[in-house]
């Protein structure tokens, strides 16, 4: 078993710096179309034996040093009772949104096991094929109540802050709900054998300091300390977060993912005794593979003081990216990194 990542989580010696990508599992992947063909994203994520499939192609392939669950964030949102829908090319539907205190009220706090059991099978079946550490995941609350108040994904989040700032008890509440499904679910996962766990807070960095503080941050530091006990590594991941960094090092997570707007060297700095994971623009893929090597290694000397570093995207893969240019990385990270 290669532990690479868990060591860096724990801020341990490693002899290279582990990498992996966000949303490694999915569509840049043409071995991962040709499963998801003729079934719908949902579908998919239902199917354990599929999972598993998808979850192993970008190991196999590029050669990660973790392997991320296939799943959503959204998948415990339909479990709490809302219809859900994929639509090609527009992403996540909610065709009933939870706006007023009646939709909050019909909301039911599941039992992981009962409604999303395929996902702890989907663990349990992969535990036995991996040869590298996996990361169980769930998004943050913040995060996945823009999906229920919106009705789908958002560019100016006008439902949301609307709630949070006439209808403060209502956000409140619905927070509250999300908060609850998400412990029981991380910690379903985590007994199932997820070997660490990462919050996802990809809309986080819409919201000023202050309102984060007041409307996410308390349910992020809850459900980090709920989790504490099942004593796998947490990482929280607050995208366009550079503002909020001071908040995501008091979070309690081990380990600290940051997007590509900061320099990694600075955030380091500010987190203190923690590890870090990032944070290179996805988009550099691109670059020609001396330019791309260049940056590597400079990301590389810029977190050589971390307590810990996991190389990773600061966002998820672009789905049009090349997986050449994706082995590429992989390749010059394991290479320029080794000690
Ligand atoms: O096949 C398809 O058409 C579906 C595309 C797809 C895939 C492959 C979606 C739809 N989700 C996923 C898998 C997924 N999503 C994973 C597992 C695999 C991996 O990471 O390798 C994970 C961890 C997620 C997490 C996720 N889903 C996030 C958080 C991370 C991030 O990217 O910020 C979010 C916000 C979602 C919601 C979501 N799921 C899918 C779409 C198109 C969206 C909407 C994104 C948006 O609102 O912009």
């Amino acid at each position: 078993m290669n532990d690479t990542f868990l060591k860096a989580c724990r801020g341990e010696p490693t002899d290279y710096t582990p990498i992996w990508m966000m949303r490694q599992a999915g569509r840049y992947l043409p071995e991962y179309q040709k499963v998801r063909r003729g079934r719908t994203f949902l579908e998919l994520c239902k199917s354990p034996e599929l999972c598993v499939e998808v979850t192993l192609q970008p190991i196999d392939i590029l050669g990660f040093d973790a392997a991320i669950l296939f799943s959503d964030i959204l998948v415990p949102m339909e479990a709490m009772g809302l219809e859900l829908e994929f639509h090609e090319g527009r992403g996540p539907v909610f065709p009933q949104t939870v706006r007023d205190r009646a939709a909050l009220d019909r909301l039911i706090v599941p039992d992981p096991h009962e409604s999303m059991g395929f996902v702890m099978e989907t663990i349990r079946l992969l535990r036995k094929e991996l040869k590298v550490p996996l990361i169980g995941f769930a998004g943050a609350p913040f995060t996945c109540a823009t999906y229920l108040i919106e009705g789908g994904s958002s560019k100016v989040f006008w439902e949301t802050k609307k709630m949070m700032f006439s209808a403060p008890e209502l956000f409140h509440g619905l927070m509250e709900k999300i908060t609850l499904c998400t412990i029981d679910y991380l910690k379903a996962q985590a007994e199932a054998g997820a070997q660490a766990l990462q919050l996802f807070d990809s809309w986080a960095g819409i919201l000023a300091p202050c309102d984060y503080e007041t409307y996410a941050f308390p349910y992020v530091q809850r459900i980090i300390e709920a989790l504490r006990p099942a004593g796998v590594p947490f990482i929280y991941f607050a995208n366009n977060g550079a503002t909020l960094l001071d908040y995501s090092a008091r979070s309690g997570a081990d380990v600290i993912g940051l997007d590509w707007r900061i320099n990694i060297g600075e955030a380091i700095q500010r987190v203190g005794d923690k590890a870090v994971q990032g944070n290179i623009d996805p988009f550099a893929l691109l670059l020609p593979e001396d330019q791309l090597r260049a940056r590597i290694q400079k990301l590389l000397d810029d977190a050589s003081q971390a307590k810990g570093h996991i190389f990773n995207l600061g966002h998820g893969i672009h789905q049009f990216t090349p997986p050449e240019q994706a082995k590429i990385a992989v390749d010059a990270v394991h290479e320029l990194s080794r000690r």
